[in-house]
């Protein structure tokens, strides 16, 4: 059985070590998410600055682009610094969180013209850009991660808020608990948090379960649009720019769509397409078991682990179907 590693067992115990010591002597540090932030990347952010300051030191978060609504209104939220008001190279540290690429910070630093960077991730497409990295590909949300470095620097660090926001990291990457990647580590991070103060049930709910109207009734289009594949064992789903607007509903109410998708019974890979020009489609990839949707991913420029993955193509939501369809197709060939 897998227990919880604790700071020393973390597979990077120089890195932990590095980046406690740079947030003992360092002043100002900017806390830095990805584009389309999700609970993880939010969760981990709100975390990470809070304790900071918590601890006394100057933290500003940013995110680049826009962020969901509902994680838009999180306390600690109404103070991100947008591209415009940040300027990387007045802080001591940039931490990224839950961050693969600069690409997907909005390249808003050089790490040659930085002072230090700590990267604290668990993609397995980490770029290791940063002069500390923290990252474990078998963590399953970075949120673990910052639980570890937290815990690390001394006792009383995790406040019931910043618990919240670790739970919310924990809680949106595995899914509520049902993914492939919920082991014995994250539900042991979980019940530690719950201990700290996390309410489990409250941010399920709300982040997680709760859907607005316009959401359930676009949820209810894409439903009946699913086609099969593969005698049953691929699902794609596909959503027009049309569809949206029909319902009066936001990109960001399709999050969590693609799960139905895997929900079905003898469902082995699921792709949601998502029309976002004419020309250019937006490719959501999940699979069970050793399927890896990570590697199709790369091939188009995308990226992510081997059971969630995500792409752009330049094609129309037909051709792209046709496309993703022979490679999902042929994945199943070879491993059958
Ligand atoms: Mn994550």
């Amino acid at each position: 059985m897998r227990v919880v590693r604790n700071l020393n067992e973390c597979g990077s115990e120089t890195a932990f070590r590095q980046a406690l010591s740079l947030i003992r002597e360092e002043e100002s540090f900017l806390v830095a998410a990805h584009v389309d932030p999700d609970g993880d990347c939010v969760g981990s952010m709100l975390a990470v600055a809070s304790f900071l300051k918590n601890i006394g030191k100057r933290a500003d978060c940013f995110i680049p682009g826009e962020v969901p609504e509902k994680y838009s209104e999180i306390p600690g939220m109404e103070e991100r610094l947008s591209e415009d008001q940040v300027a990387p190279e007045d802080y001591d540290v940039i931490f990224t969180v839950d961050v693969p690429t600069l690409e997907r910070v909005g390249n808003i630093f050089d790490p040659r013209e930085v002072k230090e960077v700590i990267n604290i991730d668990h993609h397995p497409t980490n770029g290791r850009f940063g002069s500390v990295n923290i990252v474990r590909e078998d963590a399953s949300s970075t949120a673990i991660l910052v639980y570890y470095l937290l815990s690390g620097y001394g006792d009383g660090t995790i406040t019931p808020r910043i618990a919240d926001y670790l739970y919310l990291g924990v809680v949106m990457d595995t899914g509520c608990f049902r993914f492939s990647n919920t082991d014995a580590e994250s539900l042991e991070v979980a019940a530690r948090l719950v201990r700290l103060g996390a309410r489990a049930p409250e941010i399920a709910r709300e982040f997680y379960h709760m859907k607005s109207a316009s959401a359930v009734k676009l949820l209810g289009l894409v439903l009946n649009r699913l086609k099969f594949h593969g005698e049953g064992r691929i699902a794609v789903m596909e959503l027009t720019s049309s569809m949206l607007y029909e319902c009066g509903a936001r990109v960001e109410d399709t999050e969590g769509f693609i799960d139905f998708g895997t929900a079905i019974e003898g469902v082995e890979l699921v792709a949601f397409l998502r029309e976002i020009e004419p020309e250019m489609t937006r490719v959501s990839l999940r699979s069970l078991d050793d399927h890896d949707v990570s590697a199709l991913a790369e091939k188009y420029g995308g990226g992510g682990h081997t059971n969630a993955a995500g792409l752009m193509i330049g094609l129309s939501l037909d051709k792209t179907e046709e496309l993703i369809r022979g490679s999902l197709r042929e994945m199943l060939e070879r491993s059958d």
